[in-house]
């Protein structure tokens, strides 16, 4: 049967089990805006900038393990989405996002909002289409998910003339795709896979490090089995919090330069890291040449382009992680790691996170102990980026694969409020808490009147600092408190909150803010807390860039320590 181009775009999104998608109308995109209303089952939300539509992808498609899907017009509409398709794309994220292109006529003449967005997204999608023929779409569209959610997800740019949506064509839905080109690889090499588990049998101080690739591979369970068999402890990457649960005896939390002191030890002394479904990125690995300095390496990863790339590994083996770690579960032995667990047990106590010390003002740490608490570990939660999120990753104990959304790989403020918005509108069951910035909040604070709107019943708390904090921090510890364009001021949020529709409280007092959390918990809709944190806390433990994890510091020190005097490139 003949259809539009646009009736095509939606049956298709409708075949791709696609209910929702965020997006922002133009002058091209209303042939489909047209159409949308005969298709009921698509839920659109009505971002309030095209920014807000990607991250809340974004964070839908993470929070359900679904392909997000996000739209804009042509030009600053498309443009405006660059940030999240490359947030996506750092944190290997399914998406679609769909852009309107000028009519097929006006390509190449500089006409009105015309942009080449395919070329400008060139480098930051893992796929993407200019859709010149209303006959092929049915195809893009059926290549274009597919390739998003298979393999080391990521997004994919389907861009769209205005005149290929007015046009007609047959339309037939493929039931398979044809890509010679793509390959997938499944389960590891078996020979890799024995070197491996003779290794393992052997180490004395084996490690697991796990990243965000155990969570989208869904093999949390695989991990636990692995290493509960082995009794290997687990640390995570930022991204992989939560693919192993926090509360479990063998979790010593994440590494890297806020990591744990003694995930950061456990670094130093493994004998043999297994590092699952991460990619060694700089700030999990701090200075390569004393990156697990004592250890052989075996890394399990889909993509063979992360083999080597930072790290030199001794038994890579690619594949796909819960189909490598299934395998690998039937060859292992039990085994026990008496001596380690205990040493690391030990570091454990040596190098606590410091939270909750006595102090007359209010600490972020403090908060999100409690925000623990009132949720019972229980609740999606989300960030913006900065010192907040890091305290987010270090004192809320995790127990779930994607229960913490946060921008890892581009460190993305202004990511926060739109990704909660999407998380909680794909998993509206769960309790989803923003842990926001004062300064990354106001990047993408419009999004308030998307809450509002359609009533999106996310809890928000801003630990709010009055400062860009974590560049504050480094101009504390590296370029002598000269806080130059750090101090920021902020408007009152609860009134914002107000003008939007929302409710809010302020506190300002310890005794506040567990009444405030069960406020907020007990309101029907979305709630606002505007937590006046201490102005100048500081992230510990930390590892100085150009440092080895080995060299993480502490508490504020008063004398200035050899690290503090090195200057930083
Ligand atoms: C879009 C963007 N611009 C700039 C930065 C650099 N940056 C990283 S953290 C940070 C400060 C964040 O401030 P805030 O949101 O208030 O969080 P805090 O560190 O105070 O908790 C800045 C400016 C960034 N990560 N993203
Ligand atoms: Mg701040």
């Amino acid at each position: 049967m003949k259809k539009t181009g646009a009736q095509i775009i939606c049956e298709s999104l409708i075949a791709e089990g696609v209910d929702v998608m965020f997006g922002f109308p133009g002058g091209v995109l209303l042939p489909f805006y047209d159409t949308l209303p005969q298709y009921p089952q698509i839920r659109h939300i009505l971002v309030r900038h095209e920014q807000g539509a990607a991250h809340a992808a974004d964070g839908y498609a993470r929070a359900t393990g679904k392909v997000g899907v996000c739209m804009a017009t042509s030009g600053p509409g498309a443009t405006n989405l660059v940030t999240g398709i490359a947030n996506a794309y750092l944190d290997s994220v399914p998406m679609v996002a769909l852009t309107g292109q000028v009519a097929r006529p006006f390509i190449g003449k500089d006409a009105f909002q015309e942009i080449d967005i395919s070329g400008i997204t060139l480098p930051i999608t893992k796929h993407s289409y200019v859709a010149m023929d209303t006959g092929a779409l049915a195809k893009i569209f059926k290549e274009a998910f597919y390739i998003a959610r298979t393999g080391r997800p990521g997004p994919v740019l389907i861009d769209i003339p205005k005149d290929v949506m007015q046009d007609s064509a047959e339309f037939n839905y493929p039931d398979r795709v044809s890509l010679p080109g793509y390959k997938i690889p499944t389960s590891g090499h078996p020979t890799q896979l024995k070197l491996a588990a003779k290794l393992i049998n052997e180490a004395k101080r084996p490690l697991i490090i796990a990243g965000r690739g155990v969570i989208i591979s869904g093999a949390s369970a695989e991990l636990k089995q692995l290493a509960e068999k082995s009794q290997i402890p687990v640390i995570t990457t930022l991204l992989g919090i939560g693919c192993f649960p926090e509360n479990h005896v063998l979790s010593y939390g994440m590494a890297g330069m806020h990591g744990t002191g003694y995930a950061n030890k456990a670094l130093e002394e493994t004998d043999l890291l297994i590092a699952i479904g991460m990619r060694f990125d700089d700030r999990v690995t701090g200075k390569i040449s004393g990156f697990a300095p004592k250890a052989k390496i075996i890394h399990i990863d889909l993509d063979p382009a992360e083999i080597g790339k930072n790290v030199n590994v001794d038994i890579p083996i690619v594949g796909d992680v819960k189909a490598v770690l299934q395998a690998m579960h039937k060859i292992l032995e039990s085994s026990r790691h008496i001596e380690w667990i205990r040493q690391l047990d030990e570091f454990r106590k040596l190098h606590p996170l410091t939270d909750v010390r006595e102090s007359s003002g209010l600490l972020p740490q403090y908060i999100i102990r409690k925000l623990y608490e009132a949720t019972n570990g229980d609740a999606i939660v989300v960030t913006g980026v900065g010192q907040h999120q890091m305290w987010t990753a270090q004192h809320y104990i995790f127990h779930e694969p994607d229960s913490f959304i946060s921008s890892g790989g581009l460190g993305t403020m202004g990511f926060g409020l739109p990704a909660a918005m999407g998380a909680k509108v794909g998993r509206p069951e769960k309790a989803v808490w923003l842990i926001d910035g004062d300064g990354s909040f106001q990047m993408t604070i419009q999004e308030l009147a998307t809450l509002a709107q359609d009533n999106i019943a996310i809890k928000i708390a801003v630990m709010n600092n009055g400062y860009l904090g974590m560049v504050r921090q480094w101009q504390d510890l590296f370029y002598k408190k000269n806080y130059v364009a750090t101090p920021l001021s902020c408007p009152d949020f609860v009134k914002v909150a107000e003008a939007y529709g929302i409710a809010g409280v302020k506190v300002t007092r310890r005794e506040e803010v567990e009444p405030a959390i069960e406020q907020a918990m007990a309101h029907d809709g979305p709630f606002l807390i505007n937590f006046m944190v201490e102005p100048e806390e500081n992230v510990f433990p930390m590892v100085p860039p150009g440092a080895s994890n080995i060299e993480f510091i502490e508490e504020p020190k008063k004398e200035v320590t050899a690290w503090q005097r090195r200057s930083i490139p």
